[in-house]
């Protein structure tokens, strides 16, 4: 399906898939769970979902001779340090709009984690006073303005990679290369669980795997907290990505099976119950995930299990999209463990 795009390599290859023997033993043993590691996908600052969408950007950018790439984000964003990695990594300069998404004030919360790594990238981070939204930003727009005026050629990527044309492809990728893997399996995966807040990445599964049948088996837990604009710009991305790659078959509203349940109580901020997923598969698999959106697409798993979501016998597979740098921002929250 991705043939006639270009790519600019910015990964290992392959994402490795790893059973969670331990947690689908400790939810009943009925439902078979795995994981695919998009969170060890690089070695470009600890890596995760962003690049597998930026292999396909890239290119466009080179194309339009820019040298800085301008990006938003959250202060604890690990879409703006993917991409403060990426320009590093290429030889352009970064410039980050960290906007206050969250109302959560660790003591070192602007200090550690993603934006630390952004700031030693080389990155030049601005911290601008705006809430959460994953739309089009005045203040990204003035940070175009701003590197023009300043005779740099920025090259725009909007929050998370996705309302930009090419922000569904990588993870259309992402189906082909499972299907590879499967075959290699000799099983296919019944479900496949991914956290969904600016949209490309659920986008660009569903229409990956609407090829085989499987859109509505991409369960998308909302870690937005605004979740009838998070459903509407996924099907956006998911319309435009099935035109670009010419699936032959057309996305509808229904397609897009988003869970609404576990973004609870905002955008950024872990409830008990997260916290608890995030420490049950820590404790018996040694596998992290971030109170800001693994953590919840974590507890959305284990709680659908728990309810019987799935038929018995199911093999699900969770999307680890990465993320586990912001957790050095909460540190209170985990100072006991
Ligand atoms: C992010 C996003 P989408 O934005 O493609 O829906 O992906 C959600 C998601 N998991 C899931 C992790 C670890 C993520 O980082 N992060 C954003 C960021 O600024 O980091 C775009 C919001």
């Amino acid at each position: 399906m991705l043939q006639k795009f270009e790519r600019y390599p910015l990964t290992f290859g392959p994402t490795p898939i790893e059973k969670l023997a331990r947690l689908s033993a400790h939810l009943g043993g009925s439902i078979e769970l795995y994981a695919k590691r998009e969170d060890c996908n690089s070695g470009l600052a600890f890596g995760g979902n962003k690049l597998r969408k930026l292999e396909y950007i890239i290119p466009d950018a080179i194309a339009a001779g820019a040298d800085t790439l301008v990006t938003i984000g959250g202060v604890q964003s690990n879409h703006t340090r993917q991409v403060a990695a990426v320009a590093a990594k290429i030889g352009m300069k970064c410039r980050l709009v960290q906007e206050s998404w969250v109302p959560f004030q660790d003591a070192v919360y602007d200090r550690v984690g993603n934006i630390l790594m952004s700031r030693v990238m080389g990155a030049e981070v601005e911290l601008v006073d705006a809430g959460f939204d994953i739309g089009i930003r005045e203040s990204w727009e003035n940070a175009l303005e701003d590197v023009k005026d300043r005779g740099g050629v920025p090259y725009p990527i909007p929050a998370g990679a996705s309302v930009h044309k090419f922000g569904g492809l990588g993870f259309v990728g992402f189906a082909e290369e499972l299907r590879a893997q499967e075959a290699e399996l000799g099983f296919r995966f019944d479900f496949i669980v991914v956290c969904t807040v600016t949209g490309s990445t659920h986008a660009g599964m569903v229409v990956g795997f609407a090829k085989d049948g499987r859109a509505r088996k991409v369960i998308g837990i909302d870690a937005s907290g605004t979740p009838d604009q998070t459903h509407a710009q996924v099907l956006d991305i998911a319309q435009r990505t099935a035109e670009l790659v010419k699936l032959g078959k057309s996305i509808v509203a229904d397609d897009i099976v988003l869970v609404r349940d576990y973004a609870y109580p905002v955008y950024g901020v872990p409830s008990e119950e997260t916290n608890e997923a995030i420490r049950l598969c820590a404790r018996l698999e040694g596998m992290m995930t971030d109170p800001v959106y693994e953590g919840k697409s974590m507890q959305g798993m284990i709680d659908l299990v728990r309810k019987e979501y799935f038929p018995a016998g199911s093999k699900v597979l969770y999307a680890h999209l990465g993320g586990v740098p912001a957790i050095n921002a909460y540190s209170y929250i985990y100072r006991n463990g």
